[in-house]
């Protein structure tokens, strides 16, 4: 069957029957009530037929699987998502980029911020066993990495920037809650400017819930989010290094 592209809808059964599954907590007793709650809710959010699927007591609050038909539509040939604009190379490719083209190790510090906490998203990209099949940053022949792990003040990240002269700051933000890295991300990027050296770096961010979009918005040079592998921003740090001739 032909799927219009204009009018994409979510399937489960057939195509178009629109079905969806959605989970969520009620902070409400559980009970009949709850459930209704929930079937009520969900109407709301202007999806039709909720049917309660799962629903358990959560020690006071109430949890709920909740599947529903979605009405709406969208035009998936009008959808438009900023990317990092680069051909992606893989790692020998990348250093024999390095040696034609830079012709002396790359610098790149990075570290999981603020108090943030998690250290594998970061790891996964710079550390020498890499993620997934795919080498970190610290394998690379011309890349001296420094991995400065997590909960790492953006000051002491700044200041380890200047005293190995980096080419590049990789910062990884998990937690999201309460937008937390918002200002966090923000206020690196205030320090390099107060210290003058934020047009001397590539500065890169990085997360589940980080986009290319947001990372540009709050002064960034490119922002990578979930599945990203260390050639993806290897690509982009040397090939950026070498269009703003910061060789
Ligand atoms: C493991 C884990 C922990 C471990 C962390 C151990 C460690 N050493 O890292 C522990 C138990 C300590 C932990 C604690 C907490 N956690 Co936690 N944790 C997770 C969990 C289960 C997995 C995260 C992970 O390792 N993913 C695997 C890596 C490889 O993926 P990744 O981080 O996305 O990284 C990839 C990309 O995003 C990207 N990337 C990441 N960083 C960077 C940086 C750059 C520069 C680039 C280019 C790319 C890049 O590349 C990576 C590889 O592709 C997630 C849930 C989940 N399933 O994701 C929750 C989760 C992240 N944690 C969460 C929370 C809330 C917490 C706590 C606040 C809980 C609490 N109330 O105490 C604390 C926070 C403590 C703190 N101060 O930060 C929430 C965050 C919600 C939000 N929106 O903010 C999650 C989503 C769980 C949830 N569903 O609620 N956590």
């Amino acid at each position: 069957m032909k799927v219009d592209l204009t009018k994409v809808k979510p399937y489960g059964d057939t195509l178009n029957d629109g079905m969806v599954q959605l989970s969520f907590t009620l902070p409400v007793p559980y009970g009949d009530e709850a459930i209704e709650a929930a079937r009520q809710l969900v109407r709301k959010m202007g999806l039709e037929e909720p049917s309660v699927v799962y629903s358990k007591d959560l020690v006071g609050f109430s949890y709920f699987i909740v599947y529903a038909k979605a009405t709406q539509t969208v035009d998936y040939t009008k959808i438009e998502v900023p990317k990092v604009d680069v051909e992606v190379m893989d790692k020998e490719q990348v250093e024999e980029y390095i040696r034609e083209n830079i012709k002396r190790n790359v610098v790149i510090v990075g570290a999981c911020t603020g108090t943030d906490a998690h250290t594998v998203g970061i790891d996964a990209i710079m550390n020498m066993k890499g993620y997934a099949g795919h080498y970190g940053l610290e394998r690379y022949e011309g890349i001296d990495a420094y991995n400065l792990g997590s909960q790492v003040p953006n000051e002491e990240l700044v200041a380890k920037a200047i005293e190995l002269n980096a080419d590049a700051i990789l910062v990884s933000q998990v937690v999201t809650q309460k937008d937390v890295h918002i200002p966090n991300l923000t206020q690196l990027v205030e320090l390099l400017e107060a210290e003058g050296i934020r047009d001397k770096v590539i500065l890169v961010c990085g997360g589940p819930r980080i986009s290319h979009e947001l990372a540009k918005e709050l002064g960034y040079d490119a922002g990578f989010g979930a599945g990203t592998f260390a050639e993806d921003v290897a690509s982009f740090v040397v090939t950026e290094m070498v269009k703003r001739k910061l060789v």
